[in-house]
Parts: structure tokens; sequence; C-alpha cells
């Protein structure tokens, strides 16, 4: 940790001024709200949005829209395009939440982590497509309390890895697990602590985007939740980790660096959240387009680039090693 405070704070994500690029307003059948969105784009270059779509009923069901230019002109499947199905995954009764788009060359399909949420607590489950039309369901991979979750897009030493948060008496935690299949999943890792007392991720973190790959390592966007007297903040944060060892943290920053701020942000269904489920990433290989649920009622835009925030990680971070070292 630097003991030097910065002298100003870098704007990484910039937001985009079409915010909030969608709304309940742009749905074509009655619903609550629309937020915490995967994001993809396909073989045609169009933008696919796959939205958590909350009703009055308060369950979640998701649901396709599509952007030739990922801000606007969007069109939004007629009717729910994955709803829960209880009756035959059961733990899918109180409605499928918050899904992490990734594309699996190998399997030349689009594989969905959600949170499927039922009597014994929100838990991950995955689901294979190849269009956003048909969806083959894995059922529940990690069982409750966990979530926050999204697969690598290839294997790793031979099997498929999953970053995920499960919640446990000694606080909620990234943890990444294999698997030769895809149904089966061991070896589980802790991967990034929350951090303790005052600081802006301490007690709670989780994944946000699945990873980006880069040459340096997996790009990592986390949130962090700081509990308030006046409730929770849903912050940003970043963390690089091992190519080949996901599990192993290069370097995490020590500051937040994307907040709720806005109107749109700070205020909504709940306050003060910014919430990211997936990104894009432009031709040039470094811009990309960050889809973010803002106080669980709307989808915004933020862009950033690659390059810029790996080198705000060599200025701002330190290595995890050598913190966890002071930190005994
Ligand atoms: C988290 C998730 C998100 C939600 C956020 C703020 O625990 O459930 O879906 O956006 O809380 O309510």
């Amino acid at each position: 940790m630097s003991i030097v405070p910065p002298t100003s704070y870098a704007d990484l994500l910039l937001r985009h001024p079409a915010n909030p690029i969608l709304t309940g307003k742009h749905w074509p059948y009655p619903i609550n709200s629309v937020f915490n969105a995967g994001a993809t784009r396909l073989a045609d270059g169009t933008t696919l949005l796959l939205c958590r779509v909350e009703d009055r009923r308060g369950l979640s069901h998701l649901c396709a829209a599509r952007s030739a230019n990922g801000v606007d002109g969007w069109v939004i499947d007629s009717e729910p395009t994955m709803m829960p199905d209880p009756k035959n995954y059961p733990e899918e009764l109180w409605g499928i939440e918050d899904p992490r788009i990734t594309f699996v060359p190998e399997l030349e399909q689009y594989a969905v982590t959600y949170t499927s949420y039922s009597r014994g607590g929100p838990g991950v489950s995955l689901a294979l497509t190849k269009d956003f039309k048909k969806f083959e369901r894995y059922g529940v991979i990690m069982s409750p309390e966990d979530k926050d979750s999204a697969l690598l897009p290839r294997k790793i030493g031979g099997f498929w890895a999953l970053i995920h948060r499960p919640v446990t008496s000694l606080g909620a935690h990234m943890w990444i697990s294999y698997s030769p299949d895809l149904r089966h999943w061991g070896s589980h890792r802790l991967m990034l602590e929350a951090r303790r007392g005052a600081w802006w991720d301490a007690n709670k973190i989780g994944l946000s985007p699945p990873p980006i790959e880069t040459s340096r390592g997996w790009l990592v966007l986390y949130h962090g939740v700081r509990h308030t007297p006046s409730g929770c903040l849903y912050r940003l944060g970043l963390a690089l980790f091992d190519l080949e060892s996901p599990e192993k943290v290069l370097i995490r920053g020590d500051s937040w660096i994307f907040g709720p701020e806005a109107e749109y942000e700070r205020s909504g269904d709940v306050n003060d959240v910014v919430f990211p489920c997936g990104y894009t990433v432009d031709p040039d290989g470094d811009s990309l387009n960050i889809y973010y649920g803002a106080a669980d009622c709307a989808i915004a835009l933020a862009r950033a680039s690659i390059r810029e925030l790996l080198t705000w990680l060599d200025a701002n971070g330190s290595c995890e090693e050598r913190r966890r070292d002071q930190d005994r």
C-alpha cells in the first residue's frame, strides 16, 4: 500500500453522454426495472446485452437487447428471452439474475453464468447458447450462498475455470474453481480477499464483468460493497491475475476507480449502485465499452482503455503477497 496520498484521482471510466442508455421505458412489455446486463459482441458486430429484468412481483428474468453501435437503436426481444424454469430447475423459483457472458471458442458457444435464486439462497447456474434464443441449462454449479461468477474463455491446465463469490462466516471473497466437464467442480482456491476495517472493499467483494485477457494477465474489475449507516455503496476496483494460474494476484489497486456519482447511479430502487456485468472490446483491441446497472433501475455505459487501466494499476497498485504479509 502506498503511504503518499495521490494529488488527483484519474477518470478511467468515462460515462457516455447518452446515459442511461436503457431503462424500463424502452421495454416492449411491462416491467419494473432493467439493470445488470451481460454483454458480448456477436460475429456480425452487433452488441448483445442480456439484461436482468425485474417484474412487479420482484422476480427477475433475462431479456436480450441488440444494437448495431452498442449505444442506441436497441432492438429488444418482444418477450422474455430466458424465464426462470422452477418446474425443471427448482433453484430458479425466485428468479434469475445478473448474467455474465463468455464466448468459449472451443465450444463455439456462449457460456452464461447467472444467479439462480430460491429457498436455499442465491446460487450460481450455467447455461450454454449459440444464439441467445435456445439455452442448454446445466443447473446449479455452485450451491448457495454464491454469486458474481463468470467462466474463463479457455481451459487452464486442461480444466475449465470459474470465478465466483461464496459467502462464508469469514466474509465474502472471490474464489476460483476448476472442472473437467463444466458439471463437476473442485480444486477451489481463494482468489481475492475482501480487505478489512475502513477500506472501500472491506468484508464483501465480487467479480463484476468477466475477466479481460491481456498479455500481462487477467484484468479484473471487481466490486467492493461498503456498508454505511445509510445503506451500501457499490464501487469498482481493479486487480491483475496470472494468465496461467489465475488464482495468483499480481497487482491489486488500492483505491476504487469508479463509484456512484451521476444522478441515475445515486438514486433508484437501490441507491448508490454501479454494477457492471459485461463489456465489449472495440476492434482496436484496447477500447472497452463497460455496461453497468445503475441504482438497480437502468443500464448505463462507460468507456475505458485497457492500456490506461494497466498503467494505472502499475502506478496505484501493490503486490498482494507483500500486502498480505503486512496484514499478518
Ligand atoms: C447485489 C446483487 C446485484 C444488485 C446489488 C445492489 O447483491 O444482487 O444484483 O445490483 O446487490 O442491489
